[in-house]
This record gives structure tokens, C-alpha cells and sequence, in this order.
């Protein structure tokens, strides 16, 4: 722990990392850190590859400040809610702090922060501010909040218990903006997202005994509702409510044709074993994956079936 806070005191210019695709764990925790390194008047920046991050998230604190480019200067990086070295989306010259709670999480980094019993990325932020004496502020506290909020599924995950609703009392009496959180995050949906639904539960397939629900979205798909690629979760998510689903999988085109798969199982089916098998990780309940190869949207679609059929 202590390490961590001795290379933060030495560095002198940090990057805070939200992974590929940012949701709003990987915000809200690079959110927290961010403001955090502020108070130590600590000269920091924001870093995240994607060029468009939902806009719903644009109510975190220091929303405005993330860019898409790599500062050379900086001497330190921390990333956050990266579960694997590819999330973090850029070569780094610098030391990297790695802070996380993803099972697939291989410690890749010089200084690992990594709880995979944790229920989100700023929940081990959230233990690491505790145990050193760190006070959590109204801004820290509301993007802690967020993350635990979008992770646990709306407190709606297995996972979630006493000490997740004790830790979020916390951050309400820290000020967390919680009723923000909830409306931003849970109860808005862009006019694209909602389009992209439509298409995406008119094509789905249920196989299996309708054990298992299978999405194929095309890049036309994509161009022609303007949705981004954490829409096409959400939705995924949702098929999950179906009576007899336990197990949801979706292959996406991307605009460069490459494939990325996501995978999601309330049942015995391990989504990251599936994922892993592809080069992907995650969590039993959430996982994904990438193939860059030459691999038909069909092709990709029937390889992912035929290993889940054999999980089930
Ligand atoms: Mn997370």
C-alpha cells in the first residue's frame, strides 16, 4: 500500500487511465483518483483512448479534463479498472501503477493494487483511501459511488451485500451525489441506444431450450443507429431478464471489421472461461474478448456457440 503512496509522493507528473470502451467504473475510479491527486497538488492528467465516451458520464468530476493523447512528460500512470494490459490502450514508457478488481488480471504492472473479491474498481479505491486515512471528499465520494453503482448492476448483482449498502451510506454522508449517479447512470438511455435495442432483440436468437441468447451486430447496424459500443451491453445485459436465459452472447463488427465479442452469464456457464479461450477475460458473470483476424461476423458467432455449448 504504502509503496504505491511513496511512488504517487515521488512522481511528477501522473496519468490516471480509464481502459478502452470506459464505463463508468473505469471513470468514476480514475475520477476519484484524479481528484485525489489534485489535493496533493500533484500535476496530473487524464488519459483514455476512445474519442467518444458516453455522454452520460459526462457529469463526473473532471469529466471535461480526459483526453486522447499520451502526455510525454508524464513520469507515472495508474490505471484503472484495466483487467488486462490491452484495456490500457497505449505503449507506456513511464512506471504503471495498476489498480483493479477484474479475475483476469495478471498483475502486469511494477505496483499492483488488484482485489478481485472487490465489486468494482473504485470500491478498492474506496478501501485503499480508508485504510490510509485518505478523507473522501463529495467529488471522490460520488465517483465512487458510480462505480459501485454501474458494476453491481444497480445493486441488483449477487455480490452485493450489507457491507456494499454500508460503504455507499458512507459516501452519501461524504456527500456523494447519489440521486445524480442513479438518474445518469441507470435511468437515461440515448435516442441511439434505444434504437439500437430495437434492433438488436428483433435479430436475437434464443438456442439451447432458450438457456442461451445470441446478438450479431454489423457495422451497418452500428452506423445506421449511431450508437456506441457500451450500448450494445446494456442490451445484452438485459436479455438476461428472459425467463429461461442464463447465458448472453454478443459478436459486434467493428468499423475496422475486427470483431469483439461479450459475453454474459447469470448460470454455471463461466464467461470468462469462454472469453479466455479467445484471447479475452473478465468475470464469471461478464467477460469479453477480440478477434482482429480476417473471422466473418457468422464464423465468429458459431465458434462462440459451439463453446458454450460445450460449458452447458
Ligand atoms: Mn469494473
Amino acid at each position: 500500500m504504502n509503496e504505491i503512496l511513496s511512488k504517487i509522493d515521488s512522481a511528477k507528473h501522473i496519468v490516471v487511465i480509464s481502459h478502452v470502451n470506459p464505463d463508468a467504473d473505469s471513470i468514476g475510479s480514475a475520477s476519484a483518483m484524479y481528484t485525489y491527486l489534485l489535493q496533493k497538488h500533484k500535476k496530473v492528467s487524464w488519459y483514455c483512448k476512445t474519442k467518444n465516451i458516453d455522454t452520460k458520464l459526462s457529469f463526473m468530476p473532471w469529466f471535461e479534463k480526459i483526453r486522447n493523447s499520451f502526455p510525454s512528460s508524464a513520469d507515472l500512470a495508474i490505471s484503472l479498472d484495466c483487467g488486462d494490459i490491452k484495456r490500457v490502450g497505449v505503449e507506456l514508457e513511464c512506471d504503471l501503477i495498476n489498480i483493479d478488481h477484474h479475475e483476469s488480471n495478471n498483475n502486469f504492472a511494477a505496483l499492483n493494487l488488484v482485489d478481485k473479491s472487490a465489486i468494482s474498481t473504485s470500491m478498492v479505491l474506496y478501501d485503499f483511501f480508508k485504510q490510509n486515512n485518505i478523507k473522501i471528499n463529495k467529488k471522490m465520494a460520488t465517483a465512487i459511488y458510480s462505480g459501485i453503482l454501474d458494476d453491481s448492476n444497480a445493486f441488483m448483482d449477487e455480490q452485493v451485500d450489507g457491507t456494499t449498502f454500508a460503504v455507499v451510506r458512507e459516501l452519501i454522508e461524504c456527500g456523494a451525489e447519489f440521486k445524480t449517479c442513479n438518474k445518469n447512470i441507470v435511468k437515461s438511455m440515448s435516442l441511439a441506444a434505444l434504437r439500437l435495442k430495437g434492433v438488436m432483440f428483433t435479430n436475437m436468437t434464443l438456442v439451447g431450450d432458450a438457456r442461451v441468447a445470441i446478438f450479431c451486430i454489423s457495422d451497418e447496424d452500428m452506423k445506421s443507429t449511431g450508437a456506441l459500443g457500451t450500448d450494445c451491453e446494456s442490451a445484452l445485459e438485459e436479455s438476461l431478464y428472459l425467463p429461461h436465459v442464463e447465458t448472453a452472447m454478443l459478436v459486434r463488427q467493428n468499423s475496422d471489421f475486427s470483431i469483439k465479442g461479450s459475453i454474459r452469464s447469470n448460470g454455471d456457464v463461466d464467461a470468462s472461461k469462454i472469453a479466455s479461450v479467445f484471447g479475452g477475460g473478465g468475470h464469471a458473470s461478464r467477460a469479453g474478448f477480440n478477434i482482429s483476424s480476417d473471422v466473418t461476423l457468422e464464423d465468429a458467432k458459431t465458434e462462440v456457440l459451439n463453446l458454450i455449448n460445450k460449458e452447458m
